[in-house]
Parts: structure tokens; C-alpha cells; sequence
């Protein structure tokens, strides 16, 4: 009875060990989310791939719980992987929004994705066809209500074919910036007109190009973004 008695104390210690060293998970009441936001104040968004800059946005890191040190930044455009780094996160737990970084709508272009690169796994798109294993590592929460109403919070999975999906490897918060829903959205937000697009040259870093007027007219609302987007790049002549 007493050898019970001392196996049935170390499994309630180890549990309150384990329990105290155990990660947050994303959602959930006392979860990352609703410790950052309140779980009332936030909605996830599934269109998510592709995002357009607003204004002058700004990215600020809100958490990490991974093994590796997460590089964070975006793509510019529709395509390609030229990865443009903006903040490392090497710290694990809660961060009040530091470090961070602005997203220049000069350089991410009218369009971008978000990327991440683990120190240990592939680059990560927010646009899965980009991805190795093609699968989505980024959820989008917007939020909703308090002190970051209209931010929206972009949760990473690190690990290739979603590991453990728990999707807080790297918590970020981004305001100025917004999701591309659908194509009417492209033509609205400009790519009819004139797009600048950060292009890598004999002057180095900061390199523009201007790509021609192309026409996206919203009657082409029912087709795919990427359908318009492929329209657009032809009127281009071809954007890598
Ligand atoms: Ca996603
Ligand atoms: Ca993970």
C-alpha cells in the first residue's frame, strides 16, 4: 500500500512538472490567442495567401515556441522566392511586439506573402503552392476588438508536412496590411494600373522596375485570383 502511495506522488509530481514546462497552445481559453487577444476578439481568416500592403505596415513579433530560430519577412509579388528578411525571433514565450519591423509598400509590392525560415526546416510561404510539401503553415486570425482591433495575427507552423501543427512556432502581428480575397479585390486595389516591383540589379538592393497598365475588370470576379494573376503577368510579358 505505501509503494502506491509513493508511485502515485511521483506521477502527480512529474505531471506538475510536465504541466509547467507544456507549451500554450494556440487556441483555446488560457491559450496563446485568448492570453494576447481575448478568444472573443478574434475571427480566422482562411483566404490567406496572398496580402496586399495598405499603407505603411508594420510586423511585430508576439510569440515563439520552437526548437528553431524563426527568420521572418515576405515575398514580394505573386511568385518566386526571393525572400526579404525582416526580424529573427530567438527568444521563447510572449513578446510585447519587439522585435519589429515596417513593410514598406515599395518594397513587398501591391501583392506580397509572408514568408518564414526556420533555422532547421525549409522557407515557408503563407501561399502553399510555394512550399515543398505544399501545405498552409500560416494561419490568419483578425482581431477583432481591443487594442490591436484590425491587426491581424499570423500564427506559423515550422515543421515540414505540418508536424505537429500547432501553429504557434512563431506568433506575429501585422496592421497596415490586409488579405487578397479575390480577384474583383486585384483590381480594385491597383493592379490595372502601374505595380512596382522590387528587382535586384547593378545598383544592388534597392532596384525598381514598372510594369506596364494591365485590365482586370471586376465582371471577372467568378474566376480565380490566380487566373487574373496569370492574365496580369502575360500583359506583362511575364513576371517571375
Ligand atoms: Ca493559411
Ligand atoms: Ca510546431
Amino acid at each position: 500500500m505505501k509503494r502506491l502511495v509513493k508511485v502515485g506522488v511521483v506521477c502527480l509530481l512529474s505531471a506538475i512538472v510536465g504541466s509547467a514546462n507544456a507549451e500554450p497552445v494556440l487556441l483555446g481559453s488560457g491559450g496563446i490567442l485568448d492570453t494576447l487577444y481575448g478568444l472573443d476578439n478574434i475571427v480566422e481568416i482562411y483566404n490567406d495567401e496572398l496580402w496586399t500592403n495598405t499603407g505603411e505596415g508594420l510586423a511585430a513579433a508576439r510569440g515563439r515556441w520552437a526548437g528553431y530560430v524563426q527568420d521572418f519577412g515576405y515575398l514580394p509579388g505573386i511568385s518566386g522566392e526571393e525572400f526579404e528578411h525582416l526580424f529573427s525571433v530567438s527568444t521563447i514565450g510572449y513578446l510585447d511586439g519587439a522585435p519589429s519591423e515596417v513593410l514598406l509598400p515599395e518594397e513587398t509590392g501591391v501583392v506580397f506573402r509572408f514568408g518564414d525560415d526556420p533555422s532547421g526546416a525549409p522557407l515557408w510561404s503563407s501561399q502553399a503552392g510555394d512550399n515543398s510539401d505544399g501545405a498552409d503553415h500560416m494561419r490568419t486570425f483578425l482581431i477583432t476588438g481591443g487594442e490591436s482591433a484590425g491587426s491581424y495575427a499570423i500564427c506559423w507552423e515550422d515543421l515540414p508536412n505540418l508536424g505537429d501543427m500547432d501553429y504557434q512556432d512563431l506568433v506575429v502581428e501585422v496592421n497596415g496590411v490586409a488579405p487578397v480575397p479575390e480577384p474583383a479585390t486585384v483590381a480594385l486595389l491597383g493592379l490595372s494600373t502601374v505595380v512596382l516591383l522590387r528587382r535586384r540589379g547593378a545598383y544592388g538592393r534597392a532596384k525598381y522596375r514598372t510594369y506596364p497598365a494591365v485590365n482586370i475588370s471586376s465582371s471577372e470576379s467568378g474566376k480565380t485570383l490566380q487566373a487574373a494573376v496569370a492574365k496580369y503577368k502575360a500583359g506583362c510579358g511575364g513576371i517571375k
